[in-house]
């Protein structure tokens, strides 16, 4: 039943990692990659770095020259139809006089919907979408969420011991995982958007929220945010130093220190706690695609809580901490068995001493 050839999906397997080495810089755009092929040739290939560089079939089309005349092109997305930053590629693989086009899943930004195939089909090209569309939402979950939902994918980061503790009573958590595991966290935080922490957090752990790799890799740094009603906590904090930016929300009328040089963004509250909706909208707008949390107990079930949460990166070390150590997640009400928020593993694997689970709500 397949359109698709074995070699098609090599090559389109492997358009797919090109397009994943943008993870950590492309933001707001798409990761995307893309192989121009002669039968089992590979003629040019390429992916998108930056906002505002060339796209990936640009890249991919220079590199193959003359060769991409009568070529297949394999595009993790479809080609887009629009003058943004760069001209439309739709265009630009018209023009090289490419036989067939062969892409992975259809773009949702506005502009482009399906107006990409469009002009390719007017101009007598082979079109066939959906080879490994799954393995390229997955990919560019965060960017889909943005264009479809207006919001951004939320990851929530947590470390948590064997008896489903994230501290100990006087607010202590750090060490709780082990060193593989923190070393992780960090390619998580450089492919995320934004790094959404709350007040209590830098009160307690005064993390900085920064991208620290072990390889050298090109990465653009994360939005640093904090949520702070109150502003209490916006003249300390290691979250302000370093070479990231960052962003603290508050609630309305809170009165402005002086002398605040920090980024600013008021966002309602309700009962005294910020509406999460609104902070991804805000975030969104922004061009931020994936937020990963880190945070507390509170601030980590208020997402869950608000239906808020589409995944969790769960480091399990295995300690105790003992029953007078703070939940995994604190305020998180479930009276009924019917009510129990289930979620599925999507990934598992040990690092160094720890587990890492990737989980997913289910439904
Ligand atoms: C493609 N190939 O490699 C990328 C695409 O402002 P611009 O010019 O960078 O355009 C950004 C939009 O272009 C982005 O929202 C998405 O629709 C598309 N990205 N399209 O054909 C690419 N990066
Ligand atoms: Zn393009």
């Amino acid at each position: 039943m397949s359109d698709f050839t074995a070699t098609d999906h090599l090559m389109m397997a492997r358009a797919l990692r090109l397009a994943e080495r943008g993870a950590y810089t492309t933001r707001p755009n798409p990761m995307v990659g893309c192989v121009i092929a002669r039968g089992d040739e590979v003629v040019g290939e390429g992916f998108h770095q930056r906002a505002g560089e060339a796209h990936a079939e640009v890249v991919a089309l220079q590199a193959a020259g003359e060769q991409a005349r009568g070529a297949t092109v394999y595009v993790t997305l479809e080609p887009c139809a629009h003058t943004g930053r760069t001209g439309p590629c739709a265009d630009a693989l018209v023009e090289a006089g490419v036989a067939r086009v062969v892409t992975a899943m259809r773009d949702p930004f506005p502009q482009v919907d399906g107006a990409g195939f469009d002009r390719l089909v007017a101009a007598g090209i082979d079109v066939v979408d959906g080879l490994m569309e799954t393995e390229a939402r997955e990919l560019n979950r965060g960017y889909v969420s943005r264009v479809v939902r207006g919001r951004p994918w939320v990851r929530v980061k947590l470390a948590t011991s064997i008896d489903g503790r994230s501290a100990l009573a006087n607010g202590e958590s750090k060490w709780i995982s082990g060193e593989a595991s923190r070393n992780d966290v960090q390619h998580w935080r450089a492919r995320a958007g934004a790094i959404v922490t709350g007040a209590g957090t830098v009160l307690a752990d005064d993390p900085s929220l920064t991208v620290r790799l072990d390889e050298a890799q090109p990465f653009e740094p994360p939005l640093r945010v904090v949520l702070d009603p109150g502003l209490a906590t916006v003249h300390r904090g290691r979250v302000r130093e370093g070479d990231a930016p960052t962003l603290y929300v508050h609630a309305p009328h809170t009165k402005l220190g002086r002398g605040i040089s920090a980024q600013l963004a008021v966002v309602d509250v309700e009962r005294g706690r910020f509406d999460l909706n609104r902070v991804l909208k805000l975030l969104a707008e922004r061009g931020i695609n994936e937020v990963q949390v880190e945070a507390g107990a509170t601030l980590a079930a208020a997402f869950l809580d608000a239906g808020l949460v589409d995944e969790l990166l769960l480091y399990v070390a295995p300690v105790l901490l003992g029953s007078e150590a703070r939940p995994l997640f604190d305020g998180l009400n479930i009276e009924h068995m019917d009510e129990r928020l289930q979620m599925d593993i999507v990934d598992s694997r040990q690092l160094g001493g720890d587990i890492r689970l990737l989980l997913r709500p289910r439904g």
